[in-house]
């Protein structure tokens, strides 16, 4: 049964006693980094309730997870309420975070947020789909190239306690698997095996049709109705800290140029963006659709002159194969030739870039 405590459904997390084991999800806080939090800690809860209660924690504030509609549906569809996992301005979850008795698992990443200052003797588990970054030596780690998180967690299920499996929990790791992995396609080199055998096992038990829950959570994730600029850029938002930089990375779903035409002081907005984070530097990745073609735009913002050209010249030299297509204020907007290259790539690119003793 899909509850943080193994008990019933409509409890908070809070509503154990301490000490707890936050299980934390990514900064971005997608539909997979989330579901995936929520049933890990539904695993450990049943599987090594004893003395700590594990919490899912989505760091980010409930306002912020409203602009993320696609999870907001699916926990929906699958009458799960979404304070069955903890936000960052829910009461307790910062006493939480700062107690010195808590233990973290990290989902879906695999290096937190410097700002939520996660002792690194205290991450018990580590359960995610991106490159090991090493940080955490002595934790227990399942690190796997998968399409999407939510397929290692329902192995690790599959594995320690199937009986956990039930249609609302299946369709909440099937609906994340499924949006990460563009319908189990082969077209995107995101699904593995491990997602279409993961995927067959949670369709079967929640006999959804894997076509219609796509649909549904990509007109969700992409609709930007009635959405300011600040809240298209914060909601597929990741940041992260190299030496002195800290860079930002935004997704957007529709065409930047095309954005930025339509929006009067468009490239202000993207500098109050950048200020508010503190951020050296603000690149928004744009992934759409026109006439059944998929595209991506890129775009740098910063004020500091002499990185503006300097980093898409450094992204193109390693086969991002950008053109310029236009510069407002201080950013300047390119066309990607090469679309394979998603944030997964463009972020270890800057990374390394900023490595760099030169800056
Ligand atoms: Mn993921």
């Amino acid at each position: 049964m899909i509850s943080p405590s193994g008990k019933n459904s409509s409890e908070s997390p809070f509503s154990q006693a301490g000490p707890y084991r936050a299980v934390l999800c990514s900064r971005a806080s997608d539909l997979d980094s989330v579901v995936s939090a929520v049933i890990t800690a539904c695993l450990l809860n049943h599987t090594e309730g004893g003395a700590l209660h594990s919490a899912a924690v989505v760091p980010i504030s409930r306002c912020e997870l409203s602009l993320r509609r696609e999870v907001i549906r699916l926990f929906s569809e699958a009458e799960i309420p979404t304070d069955i996992f903890c936000c960052l301005d829910d009461p307790s979850t910062e006493q939480m975070l700062a107690d010195p008795l808590t233990r973290f698992v990290l989902v879906d990443h695999n290096r937190p947020d410097r700002d939520l200052h996660i002792p690194p003797d205290r991450v018990d588990l580590i359960i995610d789909h991106h490159r090991d970054e090493g940080d955490f030596p002595r934790a227990e780690r399942i690190i796997q190239p998968a399409g999407s998180t939510a397929s290692l967690v329902t192995d690790l299920v599959r594995s320690r306690a199937p009986g956990l499996l039930d249609s609302r929990a299946a369709l909440l790791l099937a609906g994340a698997v499924i949006l990460d992995t563009v319908c189990l396609s082969d077209e995107f080199g995101r699904c593995t095996e491990t997602d279409r055998q993961a995927a067959s096992v949670l369709l079967d038990i929640t006999g959804a049709d894997a076509k219609e829950l796509y649909e549904m959570l990509r007109a969700e994730k992409f609709s930007c109705r009635g959405m300011s600029a600040e809240q298209l850029l914060l909601r597929d938002y990741k940041e992260f800290q190299q030496g002195a930089f800290r860079i930002g990375m935004c997704s957007v779903p529709m065409s930047l140029a095309g954005w930025m035409q339509e929006t009067e002081l468009l490239d202000i907005r993207f500098m109050e963006f950048l200020r508010q984070h503190q951020l050296t530097v603000l690149t928004v990745m744009s992934a759409f659709y026109q006439d059944q073609q998929f595209f991506r735009q890129l775009s740098v913002t910063t004020d500091r002159s002499d990185l503006l050209y300097a980093v898409p010249e450094y992204l193109h030299r390693k086969g991002a194969d950008l053109n310029h297509l236009l510069t407002a204020g201080n950013t300047a907007v390119y066309s990607q030739g090469n679309t394979t290259y998603s944030r997964k790539i463009i972020q270890p690119l800057l990374s390394e870039l900023f490595c760099s003793p030169e800056g």
